[in-house]
């Protein structure tokens, strides 16, 4: 069974003025798609095909650039949009704010341990708050569509809140302000849904 480009949950406008419609639209309708697309055409056929998601990027042959970049790119933005929400965002509650407060020392902490992640990734990629098993937390960031559920990337564990920094993500709104876009990013995070993907993967 082929891969499905998700819905979005809400409407490309509906995360204005932080994230525009027009990005929102060519984000998810041209990059998401194609990336579905292309990981669709990259496993048929293959013994990789019917397999989940999470399994092929698990246990990636990173030699496998078709299925890396494209199986990322289909991952990444999936818990992308999920993790943004214009009307009910929550708050940071619960085992996952105990869980930051244990490895960063406060909330906004983390915020500035994962601004400087997004910040400071070279050229595009992702910036991430992973969990490993036992419910430590750490943040870190991959470059392209590379994700810390694949062999050996970066801080490795189950990814559960990532921004997109490539320039597609913000660059009609921000141009090379890619700090203002993740200051923007802050204030749409669907805190109930990484709490929620917090708790499934602990
Ligand atoms: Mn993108």
């Amino acid at each position: 069974m082929a891969f499905k480009l998700p819905e979005l949950g809400y409407a490309y406008d509906a995360l204005e003025p932080n994230i525009d419609a027009r990005t929102m639209e060519i984000h998810h309708t041209k990059h998401h798609n194609g990336y579905t697309t292309k990981l669709n055409g990259a496993i048929e056929g293959t013994d990789l095909e019917g397999k989940s998601i999470e399994d092929i990027l698990t246990n990636l042959d990173m030699s496998n650039s078709a299925v890396r970049n494209n199986g990322g790119g289909f991952y990444n933005h999936s818990l992308f949009w999920t993790v943004m929400n214009p009307e009910d965002k929550g708050y940071l509650s619960g085992e996952l704010k105990d869980a930051i407060e244990a490895a960063f020392g406060s909330k906004e902490k983390f915020m500035d341990a994962f601004s400087n992640a997004a910040a400071t990734q070279f050229g595009s990629g992702w910036a991430w708050l992973c969990v490993h098993k036992g419910g430590k937390v750490e943040v870190c960031s991959t470059p392209n569509q590379d994700n810390p559920l694949m062999p050996g990337v970066s801080c490795g564990g189950t990814p559960i809140l990532g921004l997109d920094v490539w320039e597609h993500a913000y660059y009609l709104n921000y141009q090379n302000r890619r700090p203002d876009y993740i200051d923007a990013f802050f204030k749409v995070i669907n805190w109930n849904e990484v709490e929620r993907r917090y708790a499934e993967a602990k």
